[in-house]
């Protein structure tokens, strides 16, 4: 019934979106309210500074134990600290804007929701909003009706700063979607992935063959391909912002955007150019993200890679297909030990799902606006990625 949805700025639950548009108005600076929302007694407000090391532990830790599982409670999303500060920090971002909950008696970080600034294309108009991202409540917490004063706490703060729309993606059906899309799943260690029950043998194909079926090249195939550096950056922004254009939902990134999100950082974004006579053609980056397993006797994770932001064509010239571009992304994947790499259905993903061999998972993905109506997008539509 959405007691709390229904009193927010979204589309209801069974409305129609005929036309693109903000819901309501953006507030008036003095009437936003400059007080905090009210928590239960016991607990208090803080902005987590993950710059200090001991509170971006804290922040893992909180999620580690208490953030996204799959349906069947087998395996929880276990990013690293690295990559929370790699998420959290973008250009612009704001220490208010990682709000966490603590006990008052003994401090203990409870819950948490975050905001970054960004600049999505709808349609036709370019909307600075801020994406929400990493809002979660302790397990112990669940149930108490905690999550809408934080996710009114958060509106509150990104008011405050003269934003009044906002991206955010969920696994749970709220009001309403402006996209559905659905998880895809490429085994590079399908023994692993069996041995965990993350996967299944199929029919007639036996551990041996299974292993042999997926097996990949040991190195990337397109020439040219290389690790993205520093001075490809202006290529990169020029060439993804066009292609990205194609899309009817996608940021803009401005150039420090491009360093930030897509200079490879260890262990957190991995990033490859196609280069050719001088020129960068092609760009492929993932990022990861690896899941807990949760009470397994001998496996602790699975390592997983997640496809982020590509194109390919650049400057007119056909060095690659999408299915190639890809292809070299599992090669390279597979080269640094991951267990699996994952995509959405979303931009061209769907024409190489099947010849690279993804599997289609159960998990589907929910993508939202806050304050803002747009009419339904179908996922080879969408062009926009969140962490
Ligand atoms: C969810 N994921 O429907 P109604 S995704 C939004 N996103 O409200 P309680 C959610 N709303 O139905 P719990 C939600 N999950 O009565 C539940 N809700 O209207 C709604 N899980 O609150 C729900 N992280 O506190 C219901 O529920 C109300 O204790 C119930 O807490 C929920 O980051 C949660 O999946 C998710 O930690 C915190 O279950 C908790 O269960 C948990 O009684 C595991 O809440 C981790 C997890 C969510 C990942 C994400 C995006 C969040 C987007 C939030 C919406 C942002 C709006 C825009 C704000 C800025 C605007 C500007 C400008
Ligand atoms: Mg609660």
């Amino acid at each position: 019934d959405f007691k709390f949805w229904k009193t927010q700025p979204v589309p209801a639950i069974d409305e129609e979106v005929k036309e693109d548009g903000p819901i309501e108005a953006d507030t008036p600076y003095d009437q936003i309210k400059k007080e905090p929302y009210a928590l239960p007694g016991s607990f208090t407000w803080c902005n987590v500074n993950i710059d200090d090391k001991e509170e971006l532990t804290e922040l893992y830790t909180l999620l580690t134990e208490n953030y996204v599982e799959d349906d069947d409670a087998m395996f929880r999303f276990d990013y690293s600290a690295e990559f929370l500060k790699w998420a959290l920090q973008p250009p612009g971002w704001k220490p208010q804007w990682l709000a966490g909950v603590r006990v008052k008696s003994n401090n203990k970080l409870v819950a948490f929701i975050s905001a970054i600034p960004a600049t999505l294309r709808v349609h036709e108009h370019k909307q600075l909003l801020v994406e929400i991202n990493f809002l979660c409540v302790h397990k112990k917490l669940r149930s108490k009706r905690l999550a809408p004063v934080l996710i009114k706490e958060i509106t509150r703060r990104v008011h405050l700063e003269g934003t009044f729309q906002a991206l955010y993606t969920a696994g749970v059906h709220l009001p309403k979607p402006i996209s559905v899309c659905r998880y895809y799943h490429r085994s590079l260690n399908p023994k692993k992935l069996i041995e965990t029950g993350f996967s299944h043998l199929e029919k007639n194909r036996n551990m041996a063959k299974t292993i042999k079926y997926y097996r990949l090249p040991e190195k990337p195939l397109i020439p040219g391909f290389r690790e993205m550096k520093a001075e490809d950056v202006d290529s990169v922004q020029k060439l993804l912002n066009t292609y990205l254009e194609k899309y009817q939902v996608a940021p803009v990134f401005s150039r420090e955007d491009v360093e930030h999100w897509f200079l490879p950082v260890d262990n957190v974004v991995y990033s490859y150019v196609v280069e050719n006579e001088n020129e960068i053609t092609d760009f492929v980056s993932f990022y990861n993200l690896p899941s807990s397993i949760i009470g397994h006797p001998t496996y602790k994770e699975i390592k997983a890679a997640y496809l982020f932001y590509y194109f390919q064509e650049g400057m007119g010239k056909k060095y690659s297909t999408t299915r190639a571009l890809i292809n070299d992304a599992l090669i390279v994947a597979k080269s640094k030990s991951f267990d699996v790499f994952n995509c959405l259905n979303l931009m061209d993903n769907d024409d190489i799902l099947d010849d690279l061999k993804f599997g289609k998972g159960d998990g589907l993905l929910n993508y939202y606006l806050y304050n803002y109506r747009c009419v339904e997008v179908k996922p080879r539509q969408l062009g926009v990625v969140l962490l």
